[in-house]
């Protein structure tokens, strides 16, 4: 008899925002990134991809809808993340012949981001991370999260880290074949949850250089890249780690912002180089360094991705202040066009 059902699973996932930045592969097809790198899950209430996978008998071909628009999905990101998830079913159905053949079924995806695509605000992070734990669901497979964030790492590199709430790092691994190259919990968001983060979207337009063929760019051509690659992020990674350990604001904020520049400074050094940050990016860094001078400690940190939009963490007892003196200071900055939202780490469930 034909299994007429169709089965459905939904889920979300949330943005993360690295405060220890990926920008390099040394293996294109696997994403496998030239240095590990370390991220802050934010608020799905504020920034989050919510997708639900079904999977028929009847349905003709794959699909993925994002945002109400059919997507192409030809693509060797989607195809891994699709193959991968479908042989871990084939196993449990081989394993157990009473289970549905759904290995064998088309898939129908349907994903819808609550903030905007493509602008730096990490939209192929929680739209692949979303797919594979919506395919997952729907497969009933039995992995747990670091297991899955090696099949999300193949749509899009930085998505194995939104897999998990809290802190967390994704380690690059050494083996050929990506076995290793995962995402791990560095601390749940209950273990600093004063931790706040507020977006600044300066704007919403698609980016100019996407992260993929920029970050292969600087690898091709920047003279300071190999220096940051294997020297300065590797003792970076050890000491953030140790201060979201030790909740030491001032460690993570001087860390993070450090990396941010650290990061454009290699995009600068690309050849044709990348701009990322505008001139309203410039003017939040400015903002933001002054008041740390003026207050005689850190108590925020800027951090810039692909794009020229900034997200400041800072500890919730600072927020009046921070807040206040960012929106002061940039409310006459050409180009200001939104403040936008604070958003909290929190618990993945
Ligand atoms: C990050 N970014 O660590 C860094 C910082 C942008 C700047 O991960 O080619 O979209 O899909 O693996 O993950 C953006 O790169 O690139 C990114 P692919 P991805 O968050």
């Amino acid at each position: 008899m034909v299994d007429q059902k169709i089965y459905t699973a939904s889920t979300t996932a949330p943005v993360n925002i690295a405060v220890i930045k990926y920008w390099g592969k040394r293996d294109t097809a696997l994403n496998l990134p030239t240095n590990s790198s370390l991220s802050v899950t934010l608020s799905q209430k504020d920034l989050r991809t919510h997708t639900t996978a079904s999977c028929s008998a009847s349905f003709e071909s794959d699909t993925l809808h994002l945002n109400g628009e059919l997507q192409n999905i030809s693509g060797p990101r989607q195809t891994a993340c699709f193959r991968e998830l479908r042989s871990l079913r084939a196993a449990l159905e081989a394993a157990d012949p009473s289970l549905p053949k759904l290995s064998t079924y088309k898939l129908h995806i349907v994903s819808e981001n609550n903030f905007p695509t493509a602008a730096g605000l990490a939209s192929s992070a929680a739209g692949f991370a979303a797919l594979v734990r919506a395919i997952a669901d729907l497969y009933e497979l039995p992995q747990n999260p670091t297991e899955l964030s090696r099949i999300a790492r193949q749509g899009s590199g930085s998505a194995c880290r939104s897999l998990f709430g809290g802190y967390v790092a994704w380690e690059q691994g050494e083996k050929i074949d990506g076995s290793d190259s995962l995402a791990v919990e560095i601390a749940p968001a209950s273990h600093w949850p004063d931790m706040k983060a507020a977006i600044l979207v300066v704007s919403a337009a698609k980016k100019g250089v996407s992260s993929t063929s920029g970050m292969q760019a600087t690898v091709a051509t920047s003279s300071l890249f190999p220096h940051r690659a294997r020297v300065v992020v590797p003792q970076r990674m050890e000491e953030m780690i140790k201060a979201i350990k030790e909740r030491d604001f001032e460690t993570f904020a001087d860390l993070t912002m450090k990396d941010s520049n650290s990061f454009h400074s290699v995009c600068l050094d690309t050849s044709p180089p990348i701009f990322y940050m505008n001139d309203v990016s410039k003017a939040a860094i400015r903002v933001v360094e002054e008041l740390n001078r003026v207050s005689g400690r850190k108590i925020a940190a800027y951090t810039f991705d692909a794009g020229p939009n900034a997200v400041i963490y800072y500890l919730e007892k600072d927020e009046a202040l921070v807040l206040g003196v960012l929106k002061g200071g940039l409310e006459h900055v050409p180009g200001f066009a939104v403040s936008g939202t604070a958003a909290i780490p929190e618990e993945y469930d």
